[in-house]
């Protein structure tokens, strides 16, 4: 094979006996131990230690630049970063994981151990916080000046477990013997009010102004986390705020002799960054998580203004050159009333000044078009929590309603009860993506289908009120973290074929596209695959003691449950094959491992007994004899990022089968492509640009299109005429009401059924039963030749370069943030 070379060679910042010396060093004075004593745990500490030494510097330089040249900056906002581990990545993009790789070779140490000893930062729920975490990479990588602003959880997502099949949530104790990435900054500690009333304060000569008397105030302390760019040329920060007791607060109580309550008003303010919500369930918690979303907003808007504030004293109407501040879904809405309120009272702004600062600062992505996912709040919870903020937001609102909606509609009052912040429902409720709409400069979706959906379903009279205002930017995923870091084999491979700048211009995949004929590159690629495929079989043993063959097909769905997602469809297809086994031993099927990663938010009924039914059906199958080992289910519990970073590479298929027009986007279907598995999916989300992409005959696409499904809701679907259509159909449904998978308790399976007959089988799987099947006979059908499998392979990981998540922050930049590049090599 003819083999390129390298465009590119790392040059290590530091040599191997440099590092090694680095981490001896740090085994001694940072940590009171040495080589001999140190567990595995110290060694990750202390290589951690080492390698900050680098970060630290290039941080300092990062931003001296920055301040220096008074730059432009993003502020991302995210109640979520999904970060994962560290080590790795930051070795990665400091050009030393080779040369640390030796180092700690030499002290009789392997790297990948130590990188195991890391818990993962599980700061976010699923792909919302994952694409933050993505976006922060990207926008260090490519030198823009960069804040994420986020909550300082004490536990992320929790850590889930299975009791005789159940999911079971258990505390994730992610920094219980601190974290070595994270500087705590008590120099930039904020103060957050809460509670109170507003008084209107009448001055001579000045008319009124509005005074909040806040009941409560918070403490916020900023943890800031480096994010280390590719090649280190910028350093930017994760700043995560904490909460704490306000100090004066709990001394007048203790002084007051009532140190036991000045105690349970610490603990109380330290609850409000205790734990991540897993916010994809209906009803999440209320007052804490507002006053979460309210505490990390103040923090990061006053952070913001005293930045500005250094560089531009009180010039606010330069804030919007300087500042752009995006919205990670609504969750930071209430950062757009609190920049009003400081604005008009404190720094005395008048309205009108105030309004259009805010107006062309702020910029909002939209992550879901799911109704019951659209925040609100209610009324009295705000007025409550927030007493001034609710007369802002009311404000807001009414000049919204008689300056624009009634201009636009003249008398229309249903259009403006629809449009109107507030919902006339009982109780009245905020609609916060509304006050997004209304504010923001720009409104993004995460990908074609979904932005055009954003204009068409969601927000269509906003769209006909702002026609420029909606816009769209595919999302993307790092190519650091999702290719070059996971999986070694296959980078090694694309250095050698195609040189290795591939990792910041993922365009250059598509020079592997010719060689997918080329059978020597298609053996390379699939022993690659192979390998991976045993390193993830390690695991499943480890983890569940299943074991499974790496001749297998492994097919693997990972995502949070949610029955849109539909598991359950992939649920009835691993049903019926094994029926088919079950009746004709001699069936003829390429062995399948189905793998399955996700958790369920904790009072999701539906999608808990998804997971329970799925491990019954497991502990069955895998015991069963009968079938040859041609079937084999695993539930790996715990699925988190580093899960992920060992499940892209070793899938050889990747299911991405969601009813079409529910998924966003989806970015784990672009983690699979490029590494090189086939997907089975609908024309939804990001699969349809992949599609175009890589060419929809290289892939599995089944069921209906999103015009489809509208159609059919609209004639009125009914689940049982495909359920007395298909009898194969049926009897895999009815084996659900029998004692089968649950012996002597008929019946536990039976919600499953239920839902996707009784109760309407809201995500259409019956209507897509059926070309689901066929699409994965096609899947068997082709595996069984391998180089045509390989062809497909390589054309799918050649055909990735637009999901790279530089292309989605180029995108942001230029659409939407004006942002220019200031590396500070
Ligand atoms: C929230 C909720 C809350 C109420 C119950 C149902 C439900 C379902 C989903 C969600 C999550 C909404 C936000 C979110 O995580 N969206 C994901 O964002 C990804 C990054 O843009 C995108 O790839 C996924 O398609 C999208 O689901």
């Amino acid at each position: 094979m003819a083999t390129k070379k390298t465009t590119k060679v790392a040059v290590p910042a530091v040599g191997c006996a440099e590092m090694q010396q680095a981490i001896i060093d740090r085994l001694h004075k940072g940590l009171g131990t040495d080589k001999d004593k140190a567990n595995n745990k110290a060694w990750w500490n202390a290589t951690c230690q080492a390698v900050n030494e680098l970060v630290f510097e290039k941080l300092t330089q990062t931003h001296q630049n920055h301040a220096e040249k008074d730059t432009r900056a993003v502020n991302y906002l995210s109640l979520e970063f999904l970060m994962g581990r560290l080590l790795s990545n930051n070795l990665q993009n400091l050009e030393v994981f080779d040369v640390t790789q030796e180092a700690l070779k030499g002290l009789g140490k392997d790297l990948y151990e130590i990188c195991d000893e890391e818990p993962d930062m599980a700061l976010g729920n699923g792909g919302l916080g994952r694409l933050a975490a993505c976006f922060i990479d990207s926008l260090a990588t490519l030198g823009y000046p960069a804040i994420g602003y986020g909550i300082h959880y004490e536990h992320g997502l929790f850590k889930q477990e299975f009791q005789d099949g159940r999911q079971i949530e258990r505390p994730d104790t992610w920094r219980e013997y601190g974290n070595p990435w994270e500087i705590c900054r008590p120099e930039s500690i904020q103060f957050v009010p809460l509670y109170g009333y507003v008084e209107t304060v009448y001055e001579q000569g000045k008319g009124s102004r509005k005074v909040w008397h806040a009941g409560q105030k918070l403490k916020g302390v900023p943890w800031d986390i480096p994010i280390v760019g590719y090649g280190a040329k910028t350093v930017n920060i994760l700043r995560l705020w904490e909460s704490r007791a306000h100090e004066a607060f709990d001394w007048d109580v203790f002084n007051a002799g009532g140190y036991v309550d000045a105690q349970t008003e610490k603990s109380k303010a330290e609850t409000i960054s205790k734990v991540l919500y897993p916010n994809d369930s209906t009803d999440a918690g209320k007052e804490l998580r507002l006053i979460q979303q309210y505490f990390f907003c103040a923090c990061s808007v006053k952070d913001i203004l005293r930045r500005f504030k250094r560089a531009n004293k009180e010039e606010w109407s330069l804030l919007p050159e300087k500042v752009a501040i995006q919205l990670n879904d609504t969750h930071p809405t209430i950062a757009i009333p609190e920049l009003m309120r400081i604005l008009i009272d404190e720094e005395g702004l008048e309205w009108p000044e105030a309004w259009e600062i805010c107006q062309n600062t702020f910029a909002y992505t939209n992550h879901t078009l799911l109704p019951e996912a659209l925040e609100k709040w209610s009324v009295a919870l705000f007025e409550k929590v927030l007493p001034r903020h609710l007369e802002i937001i009311y404000e807001i609102n009414s000049q919204f309603l008689t300056k624009v909606v009634e201009k636009k509609w003249p008398g229309d009052d249903a259009k403006k009860s629809k449009l109107s912040v507030i919902e006339e429902s009982q109780p009245r409720m905020v609609r916060m993506a509304n006050l997004c709409v209304i504010t923001a400069y720009k409104v993004n979706g995460v990908a074609a289908v979904h932005s055009e959906l954003v204009k068409t379903d969601l927000f269509p009279e906003f769209h006909e009120l702002f026609p420029t205002k909606l816009v769209n930017v595919t999302n993307g995923v790092t190519p650091r973290r999702w290719l070059k870091a996971c999986n070694p084999g296959l980078a090694t491979l694309l250095d050698e074929s195609i040189g290795d700048d591939w990792v910041l211009n993922l365009d250059k995949l598509k020079e592997i596209l010719p060689k997918a004929t080329d059978t020597a590159f298609q053996k390379r690629f699939m022993d690659i695959k192979k390998e991976n495929k045993v390193a993830m079989a390690k695991i499943i043993k480890e983890e569940t003691g299943v074991d499974v063959s790496v001749d297998a097909i492994f097919d693997v769905q990972i995502k949070r449950l949610h029955e849109y997602k539909r598991q359950q469809l992939n649920l009835i297809h691993i049903l019926t094959l094994y029926k088919r086994l079950l009746e004709d031993p001699d069936y003829d099927m390429v062995p399948r491992v189905f793998l399955f990663g996700a958790k369920a938010a904790p009072s999701y009924h539906m999608a808990k007994e998804i997971i329970f039914a799925l491990n019954k059906i497991a502990d069955k199958v895998n015991n069963d004899t009968r079938i040859n080992d041609k079937l084999k289910v695993v539930f790996l519990p715990n699925y988190r990022v580093s899960l992920a970073e060992h499940m892209f590479p070793a899938a050889d298929v990747s299911e991405q089968i969601s009813t079409a027009g529910l998924e966003a986007s989806g970015t784990g279907n672009m983690k699979f492509s490029l590494n090189g598995a086939l997907t089975i999916g609908t024309m939804d989300g990001a699969n349809i640009e992949m599609a175009e992409e890589i060419g929809a005959e290289h892939m599995f696409i089944f069921g209906l299109s999103v015009e489809e499904v509208k159609a059919l809701k609209a004639d009125g679907y009914n689940p049982y005429d495909y359920y007395y259509k298909n009898p194969e159909l049926k009897s895999v449904l009815d084996w659900l009401d029998s004692d089968f998978f649950t012996p002597s308790h008929p019946g536990l399976l039976s919600d499953i059924k239920r839902s996707l007959l009784e109760w309407g089988d809201e995500y259409l799987c019956l209507a897509d039963y059926e070309s689901y099947v066929n699409a994965h006979q096609a899947i068997d059908t082709l595996y069984r030749d391998q180089s045509a499998w390989a062809e497909k392979a390589i054309l799918n990981a050649g055909a990735m370069g637009k999901f790279n998540s530089d292309r989605s922050i180029e995108d942001y930049a230029t659409k939407i943030w004006n942002l220019k590049k200031f590396p500070i090599a």
